[in-house]
């Protein structure tokens, strides 16, 4: 080819290839917990402490919350980690005999 036609493009072009360096980050993902009637606030409050690593007066608060709204945020993480907590919480709850429920949706 001659000069200034080095790639067949035209004159003075070039094709730039660049190859990814960084990874992309994970998708997050929310652990949602839900009210219902029966499952005990300390229940609840224990929960949020023990697989949430929440303070007391934190714990408290996210039951409260869900308690009066109907569904509270405990936690963010990536896919994997958040859906072993919400199925930890439940089988939890179930050894305990609450019907406490946890879901994942994507933060
Ligand atoms: N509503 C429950 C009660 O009055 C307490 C509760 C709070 C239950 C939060 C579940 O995710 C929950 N005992």
């Amino acid at each position: 080819m001659s000069n200034n036609h080095q790639n067949g493009n035209g004159p003075d072009t070039r094709v730039v290839v660049r190859t990814r360096v960084k990874t992309k980050k994970p998708s997050m993902y929310k652990v949602i917990m839900l009210n219902d009637d029966y499952t005990p606030m300390e229940f609840v409050v224990e929960v949020l402490q023990r697989f949430f690593s929440k303070s007391r007066d934190e714990a408290t608060q996210i039951m409260l919350h869900v308690h009066r709204r109907g569904v509270g945020v405990c936690g963010v993480y990536t896919f994997d980690v958040a859906k072993s907590k919400a199925n930890e919480v439940v089988a939890f709850a179930r050894h305990h005999e609450h019907p406490l429920q946890c879901e994942v949706e994507k933060a």
